[in-house]
């Protein structure tokens, strides 16, 4: 703690699902309030900058909607008529909920439902404790991050990657598929420092001119879902044109010469019919890749969000192999730091107690899995409890009919554990107050940059609310569910944790404030090899390895045809994108993020607009198959004609009809490993 004249400082972690995971400064003010909030300047990461919607954080905290009290449902479901009762009432009635289907249906009946509304490890994951001690159906947490991770992991076998800072040590920065000035605007501070100090490029590769877009150099305004054709036709160049680093794949690449083979008709010309880039422009592209070895990927998650996502991401990512971009400092790719930090995450998940014969149900198919859908379900029983925690999938999760039909069931019981009143919360039968970072402890880690750091409680809980963590531990209780977690304080398995993964204690985590955990540039870069058994990287990835529906895929990079193509009744391509501020369906309740997005709108290009008959704020009907909506037009050409864009996962009640725009979004899980296509819909537009 810092203090300056009449504010405390406290140190803490942004707790959002971020890649940026900044480290923050926080204002504590007289009357257990927060104040302003920034970036910290010692963080080499952070580097004193934070986005706008975090700055005013003390706006979410001390919002007037907060939830403070537990509440129990007393009119017909999602009426919103409540009845304030206490925490005792209510843990008991959950609890007996939860007996009474585990005795009818066995305990696989009981879905607790969770994902990374925080992303502190003890608050986030200490659900799957209870889950694991009491046999509750297990979840695969598709709904983000599996497709990029399946495509970077099938290249280089580890989910880390060179050092982001490092990027403003390059000569060209790649920023692939990611709005990152909406959704990591770290990554801008280092390219843009690349810039400036040493007239570094930034090129953009995106569907739309996006803010990030907007700073580039150049821009390549790909169709949705053909980055791989891109890919494909950058190595087809590099290797004609004699740019590509034979000594570097001969020592470090398996599969070399197949790939160079299997380019040989891979051409611009070939790329240029399925991205909609001009042949030069991807030329261009290939060259500046080709002759400067310091080019840095920044590859996001955006352009992994289509049915073909793992294999685009890892067609990007063959690009630094073949250039040999990775033995340079300030060359090479950077995805995730996901396996930086060795965590020992027994205590915290309960990981001795899974039980691997346990379902596992799919968490972007609740649509199908909450209607009852057989596939979903396997052999086991319906769903007919859930505990809810940090996720909102009401407004959030792809096929929204479904999801909105499934928690209407009135024979589904639904806890739901928040800080606002949701569209989820208002869908439950007990809701339950939840703590926001600053009050309650926990550690986090750095998924776009590599830092572990200490958040620890800056102010008293406000009203009658409690983390996730005492939630989890007063229900285990309840329902006889043993294991010494539930015994413990945050700080408590905060410390042993970080000792058992090797790290210092909390203590010394708390006076550091951060770890920087990269580990040497040998190892960043992969120069020690790749993760594989074989120290290689791979083009021809073994997809059998990473998910279990893996038939189809492409052996080798490619342009894989399995995207929901335009066709004549649907030939508009829509891409969901993030919106600057919100964060998911976070901020949605806070006035500035309202002010600042005012509504939801379909970004058109002329051209289609003069087909369909709209104009610039006119309302049109957007659907495919799954249903249609009415939503409001913004003209803008800032992209190809064809492709639609929708900012921002609105609430359903923005909506003109109520439901938001994943109802026109498949929830078909894509391979290898299950994930969403948030980026991948065909959709019919005509006047209202
Ligand atoms: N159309 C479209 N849909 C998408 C996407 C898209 O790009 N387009 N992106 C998808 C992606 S990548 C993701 S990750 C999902 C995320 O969607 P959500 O899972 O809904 O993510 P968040 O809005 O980050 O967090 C959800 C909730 O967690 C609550 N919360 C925060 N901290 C805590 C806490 O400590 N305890 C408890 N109990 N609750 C807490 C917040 O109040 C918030 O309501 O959305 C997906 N949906
Ligand atoms: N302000 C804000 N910040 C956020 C979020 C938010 O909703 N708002 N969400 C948070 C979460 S949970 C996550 S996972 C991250 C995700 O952050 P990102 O990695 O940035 O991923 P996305 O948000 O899915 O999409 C980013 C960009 O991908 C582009 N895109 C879509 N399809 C394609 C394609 O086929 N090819 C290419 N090249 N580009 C494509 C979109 O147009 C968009 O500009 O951001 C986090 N930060
Ligand atoms: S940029 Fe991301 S990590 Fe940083 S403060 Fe904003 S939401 Fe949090
Ligand atoms: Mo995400």
């Amino acid at each position: 703690m810092k203090s300056t004249n009449h504010t405390e400082i406290y140190p803490s972690a942004c707790p959002h699902d971020c890649p940026s995971t900044c480290a923050l400064e926080i204002e504590k003010l007289p009357g257990n309030k927060i104040g302003r909030v920034r970036g910290a300047a010692d963080n080499s990461y952070t580097a004193g900058v934070i986005c706008a919607k975090v700055a005013r954080y003390a706006e979410r905290t001390h919002h007037p909607d907060r939830l403070m009290h537990p509440l129990k449902r007393v009119g017909p479901k999602g009426s919103g008529e409540w009845e304030q009762i206490s925490w005792d009432d209510a843990l008991d009635q959950v609890a007996d909920e939860f007996l009474k289907r585990e005795a009818q249906y066995g305990p696989e009946t009981i879905w607790p439902y969770n994902y990374a509304g925080t992303m502190g490890l003890v608050q986030r994951d200490g659900i799957d404790r209870l889950r694991h001690v009491k046999k509750y159906s297990r979840q695969n947490s598709t709904i983000c991050i599996n497709l990029a991770w399946a495509g970077w992991k099938a290249g280089t076998g580890a989910y880390r990657g060179a050092d982001p800072t490092e990027m403003a040590k390059s000569d060209v920065v790649v920023i692939w598929g990611t709005n990152a000035v909406h959704t990591q605007i770290n990554v801008m501070t280092h390219a843009t420092r690349a810039r400036k100090e040493r007239g570094a490029k930034i090129i953009v590769i995106d569907p739309y001119k996006n803010a990030t877009a907007l700073t580039a150099d150049m821009h390549l305004m790909v169709r949705p879902g053909t980055d791989g054709a891109l890919a494909c036709a950058v190595m087809h160049v590099l290797f004609k044109e004699d740019m590509a680093d034979r000594a570097y794949l001969e020592k470090y690449t398996k599969d070399y010469r197949a790939l160079e083979e299997h380019l040989d008709t891979k051409t611009p010309e070939w790329a240029s019919e399925i991205t909609g880039l001009t042949v030069s422009e991807i030329i261009e592209f290939a060259r500046i890749v080709g002759k400067t070895k310091k080019t840095f990927f920044r590859l996001g998650y955006g352009f992994s969000r289509s049915r073909n996502g793992a294999v685009n991401m890892h067609a990007a990512l063959s690009i630094a192999a073949v250039s040999g971009a990775w033995q340079y400092e300030g060359g090479g790719a950077f995805h995730t730091n996901g396996q930086l930090y060795h965590w020992n995450k027994e205590l915290i998940e309960g990981l001795d107690a899974v039980d691997t014969t346990v379902r596992i149900l799919d968490q972007s198919r609740i649509g199908p899995v909450l209607t009852g859908d057989k596939k979903d379900l396997g052999d086991g029983p319906p769903v007919t409890a859930m505990i809810i925690q940090s996720t909102n999938p009401m407004d959030v999760a792809p096929d929204l009919a479904k999801v909105h039909e499934g928690f209407a069931r009135d024979d589904l019981f639904v806890c739901v554990h928040e800080q606002f009143m949701t569209e989820t919360a208002k869908m439950a039968d007990i809701i339950l107050p939840a703590t926001t970072f600053v009050e309650h402890d926990d550690i986090y880690q750095g998924g776009g940059q590599n830092h572990i750091m200490m958040g620890a409680r800056v102010i008293e809980p406000l009203g009658e609310c409690k983390s996730n963590h005492e939630v989890i531990s007063a229900l285990a209780k309840r329902l006889g569910a043993k294991h010494r977690g539930f015994d413990m304080t945050s700080m408590e398995i905060i410390d042993e944790t970080l000792l058992k993964s090797g790290w210092p204690d909390a203590k010394s985590l708390q006076s550091t404030k951060w770890i920087n955990a990269q580990v040497p540039f040998e190892q960043a870069h992969f120069l020690e090899g790749y993760g594989h058994a074989d120290g290689k990287f791979h083009f021809s990835p073994d997809w059998s390895l990473i998910g279990p529906d893996f038939s189809g895929m492409p052996a080798l990079p490619d342009h894989w045809d399995v995207i929901k193509k335009a066709d004549a009744e649907h030939p508009y391509r829509l891409v969901t994108a993030p919106a600057r501020n919100f964060l998911n369906s976070t901020f949605t309740a806070t006035p500035t993020s309202l002010k600042r997005e005012k509504r939801p709108t379909v970004m058109l290009h002329s051209e289609n607009a003069k087909t369909i008959g709209a104009e610039q704020g006119d309302i049109v009907r957007m659907g495919n198959a799954q249903g249609s909506l009415l939503i409001h037009v913004e003209l803008f050409d800032g992209l190809q004609s064809g492709t639609v864009i929708v900012e921002g996962i609105w609430p359903n009640n923005a909506f003109i009809e109520k439901v938001g725009i994943n109802l026109l979004v498949g929830s078909d899980a894509a391979k290898p490993n299950g994930g969403a296509a948030f980026h991948d819909s065909a959709v019919w537009i005509k006047q209202a």
